[in-house]
């Protein structure tokens, strides 16, 4: 395991390549951090955060909600996108203009030009909450990177290969992080190990993850 260490008050904007086709941004949304935590309040006051189960029952540790035409749901019948909230039988809340710029803006840093999101699944950690080594198989279109945006306390993001056993890196993804993942690292096993204890100014004990992802 390599941990990538790297000096959180570095104020310069970074690509870091993790493989072939995945990068992180270091920074690229800081500055507009506080406006995407404003619309993750304003989707959720219309859409819950929920602890979705697994299709064996298990009950998540992250909390999620969705924006945008579908949101990717979990229960008992299985994975898979839909266009409306099982809670409340509404549409999903529109996917903001700024949120879908700042997805295409990064993509199109990372050589993913064109990305045009129609699906943001937003997932809140509280520390000890993780999410096991899992592959992204719903979305239709395989072509479109998987654009994530780290806000809040930090996590360590693991990311292997192409079967679930095998070595894994890990990277410390903070606050304003954003990462592409396509071409041959759009199937990679990835995960998020327990988030560990901390404070941050703007969101407090809590770590916020939105993915943009072409679903359909
Ligand atoms: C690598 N979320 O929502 S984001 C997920 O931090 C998910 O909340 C994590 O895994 C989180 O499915 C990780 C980074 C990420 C997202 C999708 C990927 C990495 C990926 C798809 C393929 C490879
Ligand atoms: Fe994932």
């Amino acid at each position: 395991m390599t941990l990538e260490l790297f000096d959180e008050t570095s104020a310069e904007p970074s690509h870091e390549a993790i493989t072939l086709g995945a990068v992180i941004l270091r920074g690229f949304a800081r500055e507009c951090a506080a406006e995407l935590l404003r619309l993750v309040a304003q989707i959720t006051d219309d859409a819950p955060w929920r602890h979705m189960r697994t299709p064996s029952g298990h009950r998540m540790s992250v909390a999620m909600t969705n924006c945008g035409t579908y949101g990717w749901l979990s229960d008992e019948r299985g994975y898979r996108y839909a266009d409306h909230d099982p809670i409340s039988g509404r549409p999903w809340p529109p996917m903001p203009k700024g949120l879908f710029e700042l997805a295409d803006a990064a993509a199109t840093a990372a050589g993913f030009a064109g990305f045009a999101p129609d699906a943001c699944l937003i997932n809140r950690y509280v520390p000890g909450a993780k999410v096991s080594l899992h592959q992204d198989l719903d979305e239709r279109d395989t072509q479109a990177p998987i654009v994530s945006i780290s806000l809040g306390i930090p996590a360590v993001f693991r990311f292997g290969g192409s079967t679930r056993k095998g070595p894994t890196r890990a990277f410390r993804l903070i606050h304003g992080d954003i990462a592409v993942w396509g071409g041959p690292a759009r199937h990679a096993y990835h995960g998020v190990d327990p988030i560990p204890e901390a404070q941050h100014a703007l969101t407090g004990g809590v770590r916020i993850n939105l993915t943009l992802r072409r679903a359909r």
